[in-house]
């Protein structure tokens, strides 16, 4: 990778399609040259742009003198933009034909097209960002919901950076107490008394677990979790789904066997991004086409984050269930009791027997009772029994989690260090892998492939 990366680049930034306006952003040195070419004022003269300010004009083809469109451009001067480098962005109609227009004048105009993620990735390397922030830029464009988008935009503020930098400082502060005795002579300085270096170990070990475990609970909001709906045909599979999503979305009849084809939609739950897969109902059957739909619905299982089994409460034979429980993991299991406006006949014994009370909910659908309740329940079980506020969570992504972790090992072997007596050497040694596994969170250690892998996943003009 080039890590001059002043040549100019340009990109549509807005999604592809028709809008009402749509953005040609370009960034790097040439950017006033190409729009003393391409851009001119009201009046069809060569406009002097200021910085900050909206320029209204034309985009002019050079070679014609043709106006391509009426734009209004803005010009960020370096290095305060988003690349901290010269930045214009120039807004056109929506339209595909019009942006690829303008893009290719700046191209002939001297910019190239840049790479997915290139502007973001600019950002990081003009030091206007961090790693952590430069992730959850897309994050942010990605997120599916609104607590998702909290989430990713704490990290854009930079809150993870912040815990980091402070954890990293804590870590130095510890190696040159250590470093200073290692260089100079004993005599001079006394050695650390190893309950003060272990407490300095465990402060930072400490941290390290406490933002590693709500990384399962950033998961969830970040990337949703999967809930395949099976159960018995009739027993209200569809209509769960179409409950969730409120609205129809799958066809509910009182035809056992409705449903052949897996649906597949996400849900919000209380910001909670919830993929929900509608099976076809498990019964013993002769029609080819639904006994498809049932291996679909056993392929949907394992996929799956976890299971809401649907059953009819006001049935009393359970017998026929003893083959779908002993199919399912009654860890990843949450029974949906339907119909009890019909009455409550079922064995709760019988259920008793494959998991806890609490997986158990009662609801009727139809009549729409005990819905919130029902909620509450697919939260608590989707978060373990402690739901955190999505304020607490900071760490949402997987490579961060993986660089924590190896931070966590790396302390846990300096307090072996110190417990089994080692000579202060070796407690920097570990402590310096901590350090290095930080610095690669925030992106302090630039290593070229993780930059290009991360960056990589950006959209064009990002
Ligand atoms: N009385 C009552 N009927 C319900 C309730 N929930 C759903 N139903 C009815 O039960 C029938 C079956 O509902 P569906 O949602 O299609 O059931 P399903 O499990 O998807 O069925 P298949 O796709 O055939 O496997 C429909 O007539 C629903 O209106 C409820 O809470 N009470
Ligand atoms: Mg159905």
């Amino acid at each position: 990778m080039d890590f001059l990366m002043n040549d100019t680049i340009a990109a549509i930034s807005t999604p592809p399609g028709e809008g009402g306006i749509g953005i040609v952003r370009i960034s790097g040195d040439d950017v006033l040259e190409i729009v003393e070419k391409i851009f001119r004022g009201p009046a069809g003269n060569k406009a002097k742009v200021e910085p900050r300010k909206v320029h209204y004009g034309h985009i002019l083809n050079p070679d014609t003198d043709e106006r391509v469109d009426e734009v209004l451009l803005t010009y960020m001067k370096s290095p305060r933009s988003y690349t901290t480098q010269d930045v214009v962005e120039i807004n056109c109609h929506g339209g595909p034909v019009i942006l690829k227009e303008v893009l290719d004048l700046a191209v002939s105009s001297g910019a190239r097209i840049a790479e997915p993620g290139e502007f973001t990735k600019r950002a990081f390397l003009g030091g206007r960002i961090d790693l952590t922030q430069a992730e959850a830029v897309m994050d942010i464009i990605r997120a599916r919901t609104d607590e998702s988008r909290r989430v990713a935009f704490s990290q854009l503020k930079g809150e993870l950076s912040f815990r980091i930098n402070k954890l990293m400082d804590d870590v130095i502060d510890f190696l040159i107490q250590l470093e200073a005795r290692i260089d100079f002579c004993e005599d001079d300085i006394p050695s650390l008394d190893p309950g003060y270096k272990m407490k300095q170990v465990d402060l930072v070990l400490g941290e390290v677990n406490r933002i590693l475990k709500n990384f399962e609970m950033g998961k969830i909001y970040r990337e949703g979790i999967r809930a395949s709906i099976v159960g018995p045909s009739n027993a209200g599979k569809s209509t769960l789904l179409n409950t969730l999503l409120g609205e129809e979305r799958a066809i509910v009849t009182n035809i056992p066997g409705t449903t052949r084809d897996r649906i597949e939609e996400t849900v919000n739950l209380r910001g909670v991004p919830l993929v929900l897969i509608d099976t076809a109902g498990l019964r013993k059957t002769g029609d080819p086409v639904e006994s498809i739909g049932i291996e679909k619905t056993m392929e949907s299982i394992k996929d799956a984050d976890f299971v809401l089994l649907v059953l009819d409460a006001s049935q009393e034979k359970m017998g026929e269930l003893t083959g779908i429980m002993d199919f399912l993991d009654p860890k990843k299991t949450l029974v949906i009791m339907n119909k009890t406006d019909l009455g409550c006949n079922y064995k709760r014994q019988f259920l008793l027997g494959y998991l806890s009370h609490e997986r158990i909910v009662e609801v009727s659908l139809l009549e729409k009772q005990g819905i919130e309740q029902m909620e509450e329940r697919i939260l608590s079980f989707v978060f373990g029994g402690n739901i955190g506020s999505p304020a607490d969570v900071i760490l949402s992504n997987a490579r961060h989690k993986d660089a924590l972790r190896r931070t966590s090992g790396f302390l846990q072997e300096a307090r072996k260090s110190i417990e089994s007596g080692m000579s202060d050497d070796f407690i920097t040694i570990d402590l310096q892998g901590a350090l290095d596994s930080l610095g690669e969170i925030v992106g302090k250690v630039s290593v070229d492939s993780l930059l290009d892998r991360i960056f990589s996943n950006f959209c064009i003009g990002k």
